[in-house]
């Protein structure tokens, strides 16, 4: 019989591989928005070319010899945001996320822009209270507004450690600006540098044992040096390689839970599949790390 794939689904299960419904254990969240992307755009077509790359995907992860599909996860339809105000948009995708995470579900949202991760980790850190933010990024993101917003891709992490009071460790930063730096004198947000950890990544290992227990991971795809991913609205040098980011990725899970997670700003562009697919694989690396761990 032929093999009927449900190109919805991240992973595109073959039919019949789903958990039925109730039994997932992680769902994961399409966020398409896009409102204050800066240079580059196309975010808002994120989710569904990582859902499209993921169709490629091996069931079984090479190294680890995991069976992916048996992970228990199930995709959630796309989230009808896309018209939303910034501000509206952050409120519906944490009530959205807060419902599943009730629900003891792991949550793997898709960006779309930064922004969406106010309310994806926000809705995460409700629900743990305690967790720290792991946060994989060229960018602070700690600016007080930027073009006059506060809900801004540029200012996520200022705008939940405002929120939230969460411990974080950014690595792979090598872009900010005057004022961020200025707001770390005050508020301390400890950081491994792209210069320090690009072709050196055990140098941001100490940062993430200085994490609590419980973290959110966010990663920002522009953390990786855009000859891997140039597929984003602002790309930077000097940033990580793939193994760079899942190693990070696997040596965050060693010692702590990973309780929720996304990947944002994949900004898709014809000819460069290969950067979906690369956002693709580092998804189902945040997934496993998280889900391996639960049992
Ligand atoms: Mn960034």
């Amino acid at each position: 019989m032929e093999e009927v794939l449900d190109e919805t689904q991240f992973l595109a299960p073959v039919d019949g591989a789903l958990p039925s419904p109730g039994e997932e254990r992680a769902i994961i969240l399409p966020c398409p928005f896009e409102a204050t992307v800066s240079y580059q755009a196309g975010t808002k077509d994120g989710p569904a070319a990582i859902i499209k790359a993921s169709q490629y995907i091996e069931e079984t992860d090479e190294e680890s010899g995991v069976d992916l599909c048996g992970l228990k996860f199930r995709t959630a339809d796309p989230l009808p945001i896309e018209d939303l105000t910034p501000q509206e948009m952050v409120e519906f995708v944490k009530e959205k996320a807060l419902e599943l995470y009730r629900n003891d579900k792991f949550v793997l949202a898709l960006g779309g822009e930064h922004t969406i991760t106010v309310g994806a980790a926000g809705a995460c850190f409700e629900r743990y209270p305690n967790a720290g933010l792991l946060h994989l990024d060229a960018h602070h993101d700690l600016r007080l507004e930027y073009w006059g917003s506060k809900y801004s891709h540029a200012c996520i992490v200022r705008r939940l450690i405002e929120l939230y009071n969460i411990p974080v460790a950014s690595i792979g930063i090598r872009a900010f600006c005057p004022d961020e730096k200025e707001f770390k004198e005050s508020r301390p947000v400890p950081t491994c540098y792209g210069w320090e950890c690009a072709g050196h990544v055990s140098r941001s290992f100490p940062y993430i044992d200085n994490l609590p227990k419980e973290i959110y991971i966010t990663l920002d795809v522009d953390a990786l040096d855009p000859t891997v991913m140039p597929a984003t609205g602002t790309p930077e040098p000097q940033g990580l390689t793939y193994s760079e980011v899942k190693e990070i990725i696997s040596y965050a899970a060693k010692g702590h839970t990973i309780v929720g997670a996304d990947v944002v700003e994949l900004s898709p562009r014809p000819g460069f599949h290969h950067a979906d697919y690369t956002a693709a694989k580092l998804a189902v690396q945040l997934l496993m790390a998280a889900l391996n761990k639960r049992g």
